[in-house]
Formats: structure tokens, C-alpha cells, sequence
């Protein structure tokens, strides 16, 4: 009785705060583009965020109103992480360790959790055990500027429809039901065709039996699950999933994506105007620590000569006023994962590369071909997708070869002509198999040439034995303001203080200076030095010594370059007296290895049950706390 009681008190508050959070979001309908916009480039060989650059367009990019989550990144990383799933042991430990103000959707709460989540990371390389406890069906900030959200009507009647082509190996299921989840709620039905879900023979039957089940019984038959014969690698599984499909234009998605608010309308609308257009959403972040979804800048893509994937700059005068943020933007090369094409145009223009492995040189392969055939490639700032990026790949190939290395040699030797040479000068030599069919489709499609390519679709890009002279003039093309180096922004510090360990004269100080990057962090004798001075800024980061900031890790915090992401370097304490002090990448709270001067500062669980708790006091000085206020 008093259980039922207790679980539709439970429930209750889990509607309330749903539909509290939902109508702030309608409220506000806010667009975070100044929030961590972080430019995602090529780093190694996979696309991942990189740090360099940010987008520097507040108020231009969206004066409208931000209403409600100006200056509260709390209350909106609240709404995007609505726990519906509640793990059980919250209930299990129920108030008597939890309370102290902590309720962190990322928290971990005992060893166990612990494992379970070092797990996920080690088989998805992404917060697992964040994104099991979200809901299938969370809400995601409109990251579009306010004249799509305003301004613009589609004419459904008039818009081909569309197959989704998703193709997955090994991937997380949750995450990928909330894919599935955000495509067929924020689609409109009648242009959403069908979901081709292509398991690429992924190792689990568990998984497989799974994804059969969900397929069959949600979304009235709108997923199509197929599963391939043997493990084909993501292009030719694409292959195989757009062989299956028969909308009137082919979407690809990867697998652990949430779109956006009217995402298809957009993309559709510039394809039905003119078929051989391929158009692209800009790709918001999922940060895969934290499962917080933030907006990317707009950035176009682009290469360098390892044939590296990278996001560029817009060129200078692309977006000169409002109109120019809702207009498609030329773009000399997709990422690979997230595009539409009209079905009989893929087709028509050679589908993808079949001789290519796993992973890398596809999404060069297509960009390259769709320019040099006859066809353009736009991205549509209007269509937002939110990627998980992350740090590695957790899955290795086919066979120990490097498939991207592989790729690439196939891309430079049938595209490139004598531009290749940059490209091979700098690699090893590996068997890159036969091409002559990918010849012989560029012979029958009558392609131009590479060097058309370069001058015509990417006059920006440097070439290796550039001059100075052209290497400026080259420069002066692409917009400086769009994106500027992280330097140049302005901090907001909202606090500055000491964090001392509760019950001592201890304080955290860099075991080295403000200045050395990956210092570890120590106990010592509370003083109002630099190395002891926390700057707190408004994105929830404590920046030392107004350099560095603090970063969770798995074992310990150390010092590091902000990047502006969140995630790793964002904190959270309630209060300051006497309070654990929360990483949301980490899940896991500033801890000491003992009581004395000189302990290491580690990472530790929150709350602990044999009351070894670690709690924290901020020592503000007086002067500083007036002047904050
Ligand atoms: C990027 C692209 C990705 C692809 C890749 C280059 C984005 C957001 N992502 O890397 O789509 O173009 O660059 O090749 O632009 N998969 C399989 N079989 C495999 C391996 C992967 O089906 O053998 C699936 C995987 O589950 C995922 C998709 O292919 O859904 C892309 O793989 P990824 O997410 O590891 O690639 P990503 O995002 O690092
Ligand atoms: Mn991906």
C-alpha cells in the first residue's frame, strides 16, 4: 500500500516536472548558440570537437529572446536531462546519503555504478549510463535561428518524402532508440517515408533481438530493420540500406543522433527545387560525457592534404545579415554522417565506393564526386542534428589494416589527379585494391577535373607549396569574425574564491603554477595566493588564476586548456559551506587522498556511506565577494 503510495508520488513529480521543464521550453524557446559552440574539426583522422575555435555572434546571431535560460545554464541542462528512468538505487539509498543538494542526473552513486559505467565508455566510448537513465523522447534546445523558427512556412504537399538510412555496429541501444524516437516525433509523418535501420552484423543477438522487437512494435511499421550477412563496414552497410529504400529521398543519419525541431522540412525543400543538390544539417553537439546537447556554429567543411575531414570558417561576406543565417551555405565537403540525397540521384551518381572498408574517405569521396559531376552540396543552417562526438572509435575493422589510409589512397588515385601527390608524399604505401570501376564512373560521368574542384567549389584551401602572397590572399577570404580563436572571448566570472577542505586550514592549489598545463592539484596551507584562487565563471568552470581550467578525469582533476564544452570542466556545488563539488563529465565529486599537506586532490564518489564523505568550503575574500555582487 504505502509503496503504491510512495511510486505514484513518484510519478507525479516526474509529470510535474516534465511538464514544468516542457513549458519552459516552449516559453523560451531559446537558441544556445553562445553556449560552448564549439567549431568540431578533424583531429587524427576522426571528426571529433576540437577546441580552437568558437562562434563569437551574440546578439546577431539570435536577438530574440532567450527569455528564462538567460544567465542559467543550470535550468536549461535541467531540461535537457529529464530523468524519467530513475536508477534504482536512488530508491534504494533513498534520502539518508543523498540530499545534501546533489541530484545529478550523471552522479555516481557507489562502486557498482561505477563499473557500469567505466563499462559503457569502454564498449561505446560515450556516457552509457547517462543515456540510460534520460528519456527515449527528451526535449532539445531549438538551436535554429529565430527566422526559421519564425519565418519560414513549408508546403508539405509539395516536398518528396523521405528514407532514413541508419546503419549501426555495436551501438548503444538506448541511445539509439533515442534517436529512432526523436526522428519519428519530430517528423512530420507524411514526409517520413520509412527508417531503414541497417544492423551492420554487430556481435550482440541480444542486441539484434532487441532492435527486431522495437522495430516491430513501435511507430506502425515504420522501421524497417534489416540486418546485413556478415559485417560490411558503414559505407557498404549504407549501400545495402539504400538499396532497401524506396522513399524519394535518401537521409543518412548515424546512430546515436537527436534531431532537431522541423529538421527535414529544410533539407527536402532545397532537393525538391533541384535534385542534384545534396544538402547537409548542421550537426549540434551531444556532448558525449554529459549527453548535454549544445549548438555548433555555423562552420562549413573542408580537408587538409591527409585528406582529413576538417570544419573551416565561412567565407568572408556569407553571412553579412539576418537573412543570410537561414540561407544554404555552399560547402566544399560533408563530415559523412548526416545528409540527403535525392534516391535516384545517389543512384545515378555511383552510390558510394564499394572497395572501401569500415570507416573514413566515403564522406571525401562523395563530396568530391557530387562537385565534380555536376551537382552542389549545401549545408541548411535551418536543419539542426545533434551528433555524439567522441574522443575514440570503440570498434577496430575488418582486419588490422588501416581502413582510412585505405580509403584515402582509393579517393586521391581515382579523384585527385596530380593533387594526390600532396596527399601520398606524407603517407605509407598500402594495396588500396582495384579501382578501375570508380575510373570508369568518373570517365561515363564526365567529371571535371581536380583542379576545377579547388578553384572553383574551394579556393580557400591552401596548397602545401603556397607562397606567402597567396597564402594571404587566401586567408583574406574566409571571415575571421565567424570564428575566433578562445582567447579572445570574454570570461564572465561570476565568484572567486578558495576551496578549503572542510574541517582544515587545507586549501587545492596547483602542485605547479596558473600556467602549466596538466598540473595535478594538492592540499596546502590555506593562503591567498594565486595557485589557490578559483575563479568561477559563468559556464559553471573554475578557472585558475583566471588561466586554466580545472578538469575531471577519471582518477584525478588536473589543470588544463579551457575548452569551453562543459562537461569535464564544468562544476557544481550547492552552496558553500561544507558541500561535495560535482564534475558532470565524471559523475563524481573533488576528493583527498588524506587530511595533511601535500595529498594528491583525486576524483571520488559524492557521498559515501561510511561517512569518509569529502565536503569543501569556498573561502571567499570579503573584497572579492563585494565586488561580484
Ligand atoms: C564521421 C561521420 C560518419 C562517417 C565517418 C567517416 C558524422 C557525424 N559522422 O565519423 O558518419 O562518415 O565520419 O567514415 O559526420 N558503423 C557501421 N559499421 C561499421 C562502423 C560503423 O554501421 O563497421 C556505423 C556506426 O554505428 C555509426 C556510423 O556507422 O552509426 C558512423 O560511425 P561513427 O559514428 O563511428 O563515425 P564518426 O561519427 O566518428
Ligand atoms: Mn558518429
Amino acid at each position: 500500500m504505502i509503496s503504491t503510495r510512495y511510486a505514484s508520488f513518484l510519478f507525479g513529480i516526474v509529470i510535474a516536472s516534465l511538464t514544468w521543464a516542457f513549458s519552459l521550453y516552449l516559453y523560451s524557446r531559446l537558441s544556445r548558440h553562445d553556449v560552448a559552440a564549439a567549431a568540431a574539426t578533424a583531429t587524427g583522422s576522426n571528426p571529433t570537437i576540437a577546441s580552437n575555435y568558437y562562434n563569437e555572434l551574440d546578439g546577431r546571431y539570435d536577438s530574440g529572446s532567450r527569455g528564462l535560460y538567460k544567465n542559467s545554464p543550470q535550468l536549461l541542462q535541467r531540461m535537457q536531462a529529464i530523468p524519467i528512468k530513475r536508477r534504482q538505487q536512488q530508491h534504494d539509498n533513498s534520502s539518508s546519503t543523498i540530499g545534501q543538494g546533489l541530484d545529478e542526473i550523471g552522479l555516481v552513486r557507489n562502486n557498482e555504478e561505477h563499473r557500469r559505467r567505466e563499462e559503457g565508455y569502454k564498449n561505446h566510448a560515450f556516457n552509457t549510463f547517462i543515456s540510460d537513465s534520460l528519456s527515449l523522447s527528451r526535449p532539445v534546445p531549438d538551436t535554429r535561428h529565430k527566422l526559421c523558427r519564425d519565418g519560414k512556412r513549408y508546403d508539405l504537399d509539395k516536398l518528396p518524402n523521405a528514407s532514413v538510412i541508419i546503419c549501426f555496429y555495436n551501438e548503444h541501444y538506448a541511445t539509439l532508440l533515442r534517436s529512432l524516437h526523436s526522428i519519428v516525433e519530430r517528423s512530420p509523418a507524411s514526409l517520413l517515408h520509412e527508417i531503414v535501420l541497417v544492423n551492420d552484423y554487430s556481435d550482440s543477438s541480444e542486441l539484434h533481438e532487441q532492435v527486431a522487437k522495437f522495430a516491430s512494435e513501435h511507430f506502425d511499421g515504420k522501421i524497417k530493420y534489416h540486418k546485413t550477412e556478415k559485417r560490411e563496414g558503414l559505407i557498404r552497410a549504407r549501400m545495402f540500406g539504400a538499396r532497401k529504400a524506396t522513399g524519394g529521398v535518401l537521409v543518412f543519419l548515424d546512430s546515436h543522433i537527436e534531431v532537431n525541431r522541423q529538421w527535414l522540412e529544410p533539407l527536402l525543400e532545397r532537393i525538391a527545387g533541384e535534385k542534384t543538390i545534396v544538402t547537409m544539417p548542421v550537426i549540434d553537439i551531444i556532448n558525449a560525457d554529459t549527453f548535454q546537447y549544445t549548438s555548433s556554429p555555423l562552420v562549413r567543411g573542408g580537408f587538409n592534404w591527409g585528406l582529413h575531414f576538417k570544419w573551416d570558417s565561412l567565407p568572408v561576406n556569407t553571412i553579412a545579415k539576418d537573412e543570410d543565417f537561414v540561407k544554404p551555405i555552399r560547402s566544399p565537403t560533408m563530415a559523412g554522417g548526416l545528409f540527403a540525397m535525392d534516391r535516384e540521384y545517389f543512384f545515378r551518381l555511383g552510390e558510394y565506393d564499394a572497395g572501401m572498408d569500415v570507416w573514413g574517405g566515403e564522406n571525401l569521396e562523395i563530396s568530391f564526386r557530387i562537385w565534380m559531376c555536376g551537382g552542389s552540396l549545401e549545408l541548411i543552417p535551418c536543419s539542426r542534428v545533434g551528433h555524439v562526438f567522441r574522443r575514440r572509435r570503440p570498434y577496430g575493422g575488418l582486419t588490422e589494416a588501416d581502413t582510412m589510409l585505405r580509403n584515402s589512397l582509393r579517393v586521391a588515385y581515382v579523384w585527385m589527379d596530380k593533387y594526390k601527390d600532396y596527399f601520398l608524399k606524407n603517407v605509407h604505401k598500402i594495396d588500396y585494391g582495384d579501382i578501375t570501376e570508380r575510373q570508369e564512373l568518373r570517365h561515363r560521368l564526365q567529371c571535371k577535373d581536380f583542379a576545377w574542384y579547388l578553384e572553383n567549389v574551394y579556393p580557400e584551401l591552401a596548397l602545401p607549396d603556397d607562397d606567402e602572397k597567396h597564402l594571404r590572399s587566401k586567408w583574406s577570404k574566409v571571415d575571421q569574425k565567424v570564428m575566433q580563436p578562445w582567447h579572445l572571448r570574454k570570461r564572465n566570472y561570476t565568484d572567486e574564491y578558495q576551496v578549503r577542505l572542510s574541517n582544515t586550514t587545507l586549501c587545492i592549489q596547483s602542485e605547479k603554477d596558473v600556467k602549466t598545463r596538466g598540473a595535478k592539484l594538492i592540499l596546502a596551507p590555506c593562503m591567498r595566493i594565486k595557485t589557490q584562487m578559483w575563479y568561477e565563471s559563468d559556464r559553471h568552470e573554475l578557472v585558475l588564476g583566471q588561466m586554466l581550467c580545472l578538469e575531471g578525469s577519471e582518477k584525478m582533476p588536473r589543470l588544463g586548456k579551457c575548452h569551453e564544452m562543459g562537461g569535464t570542466q564544468e562544476w557544481k556545488h550547492v552552496g558553500s559551506r561544507s558541500v561535495p563539488i560535482y564534475n558532470l563529465a565524471t559523475g563524481t565529486c573533488l576528493g583527498a587522498l588524506g587530511r595533511r599537506r601535500n595529498t594528491q586532490i583525486i576524483m571520488d564518489l559524492c557521498y559515501k556511506d561510511d561517512k569518509s564523505t569529502i565536503t569543501w568550503d569556498l573561502v571567499r575574500s570579503k573584497l572579492s565577494y563585494n565586488k561580484s555582487r
